[in-house]
C-alpha cells in the first residue's frame, strides 16, 4: 500500500478530491494508495473536519507556535517533517497548503513533493492569482500541478487546466471555475506519479 500525506491550511477541497478518489478506488491507473493523513498549519482549516469523517488521521502543526524561535521556518519545518514522516509517505501533496517550505525541507522529499498553484504557471506564481490574471485581461486561466522546488511555483510542470475568462468574471467567480478543473487534474497527476 502506498501512502499520501496531504498538507492543507483551509478549506481543503483538493484534499476531499484525492480522499475520494483514494477511497473509491477511482483512480486514473490500477493503484493501491491511501491518504494516511491530512496535516494543516491551521487548527481551524475546514479541511480537517472532512478528513476525520473519511477516517483519516490529522494533525495540526500551527506554524505561529514557532514564531518565538531563532528560526521559525526552519523549526516548523522540522516538526512539520517529523509529524510527516511517522506515515512513511510515498508522495506529499500541498492542497492549498500556504506556508513557504524551506530548503531543507524540500530536499528531504525530493521527488516526492507536489503542488497545485491556481494559475497557468510560468504565469502569476505566488499569491493573488485570480486578480492579477483579470488585471492583466488574460482570457485564459488555469492550474498548474508541478513539483516542489526551492524557488517558488517554479518546479517542472505536471499538468494543467485551462479555463476561459468571462467577461463580467471576478476574482471569486474565476477561483470556482478553476477549481473544478484542479479536482479533476489533481488526483490524476497523484495516480500517475504513484504508478510509475
Ligand atoms: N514551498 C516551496 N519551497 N516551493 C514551492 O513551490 C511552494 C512552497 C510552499 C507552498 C504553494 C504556493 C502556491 O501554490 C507552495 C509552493 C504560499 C505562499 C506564501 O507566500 C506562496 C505560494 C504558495 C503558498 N505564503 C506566505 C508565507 O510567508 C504566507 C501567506 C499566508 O499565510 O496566507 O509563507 O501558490
Ligand atoms: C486552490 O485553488 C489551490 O490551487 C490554491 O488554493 C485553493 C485551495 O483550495 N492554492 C494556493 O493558492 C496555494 N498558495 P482547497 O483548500 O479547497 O483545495
Amino acid at each position: 500500500m502506498k501512502n499520501i500525506v496531504i498538507l492543507i491550511s483551509g478549506s481543503g477541497s483538493n484534499m476531499a478530491a484525492i480522499v475520494r478518489t483514494a477511497q473509491t478506488q477511482q483512480w486514473a491507473h490500477r493503484l493501491n494508495a491511501q491518504v494516511s493523513a491530512v496535516i494543516s498549519n491551521k487548527a481551524e482549516a475546514a479541511g480537517l473536519a472532512f478528513a476525520k469523517e473519511h477516517g483519516i488521521a490529522t494533525a495540526v502543526i500551527d506554524h505561529k507556535a514557532f514564531a518565538g524561535e531563532p528560526q521559525p521556518r526552519e523549526a516548523f519545518d522540522a516538526a512539520l517533517m517529523a509529524e510527516i514522516d511517522t506515515h512513511q509517505p510515498d508522495l506529499v501533496v500541498l492542497a492549498g497548503f500556504m506556508r513557504i517550505l524551506t530548503p531543507s525541507f524540500v530536499a528531504h522529499y525530493a521527488g516526492r513533493l507536489i503542488n497545485i498553484h491556481p494559475s497557468l504557471l510560468p504565469a502569476f506564481p505566488g499569491l493573488n492569482t485570480h486578480a492579477r490574471a483579470l488585471d492583466m485581461g488574460c482570457k485564459f486561466a488555469g492550474a498548474t500541478v508541478h513539483r516542489v522546488t526551492t524557488e517558488l511555483d517554479h518546479g517542472d510542470i505536471l499538468a494543467q487546466a485551462v479555463v476561459p475568462v468571462l467577461a463580467d468574471d471576478t476574482a471569486d467567480t474565476l477561483a470556482a471555475r478553476v477549481l473544478t478543473q484542479e479536482h479533476l487534474i489533481y488526483p490524476k497527476v497523484v495516480a500517475q506519479l504513484l504508478a510509475a
